[in-house]
């Protein structure tokens, strides 16, 4: 039987894999709605009053990941903001879950309250990834993650915790995995492929 739960796809990939860019796609052809983890600890490390702004400034700055108990808070304050305000139901969740304290806070927080379908995973070789960054911090992008020495220790993280993430789905065949080197509008089109079949 259909439930009424919020339906979530993790969308998963190195830094610069093109994640934000297909999510956008993604939430324009097939109505979902697009939570980006990154996104939102950037909103609150912004927030006047936030008690965890320096904390997230560290973490993003040195490509470390944030305690899962913020994180998985704002996500959750997310899903339920959007479900009151326009009823949107199916979710990408952008960024999440990175390394095990994610996954097993997600877990203790989230699982009961959510209907997980997939992982979405951009697979996309380093050179071009970092290439993708460093040319979106010379254009101008703010963030203070987007030069040489950040994006040694993201990728780092990425090698370390968050590869065994994938892995941990891949075991229980939960992965929809796209090659994600081409233009945007190629990649689009085996996300598509993706989706659709995961809709039949
Ligand atoms: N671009 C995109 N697709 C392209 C393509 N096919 N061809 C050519 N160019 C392409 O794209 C990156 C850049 O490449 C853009 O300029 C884009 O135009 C171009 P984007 O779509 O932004 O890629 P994405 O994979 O989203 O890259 P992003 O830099 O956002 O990835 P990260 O995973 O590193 O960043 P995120 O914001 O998720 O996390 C940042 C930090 O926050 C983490 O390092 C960590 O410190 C912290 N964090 C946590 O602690 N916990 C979390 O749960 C999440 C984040
Ligand atoms: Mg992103």
């Amino acid at each position: 039987m259909e439930n009424n739960k919020p339906k979530i796809i993790f969308v998963l990939g190195a830094p610069g894999a093109g994640k934000g860019t297909q999510c956008e796609k993604i939430v324009n052809s097939f109505g979902f709605k697009h939570l980006s983890a990154g996104d939102l600890l950037r909103e609150e490390r912004a927030r006047e009053g936030s008690q965890f702004g320096s904390l997230i400034e560290d973490c993003i700055t040195n490509g470390k990941i944030v305690p899962v108990e913020i994180t998985c808070s704002l996500l959750e304050n997310a899903i339920i903001k959007t479900n009151q305000e326009t009823g949107n139901n199916k979710f990408l969740i952008d960024g999440f879950p990175r390394n095990e304290d994610n996954l097993q806070g997600w877990q203790r927080q989230m699982s009961e309250k959510v209907d997980f379908l997939f992982v979405l995973f951009f697979e996309c070789s380093q050179d071009k990834c970092v290439e993708r960054c460093l040319k979106r911090g010379q254009a101008g992008s703010g963030r203070t993650d987007d030069n040489m020495e950040s994006l040694k220790k993201r990728f780092d993280t990425y090698m370390n915790d968050t590869m065994a993430i994938i892995n941990h789905y891949r075991g229980l065949g939960k992965v929809r995995q796209i090659f994600a080197n081409e233009d945007p509008e190629t990649v689009f089109k085996s996300v598509k492929n993706a989706l659709t079949e995961a809709q039949e």
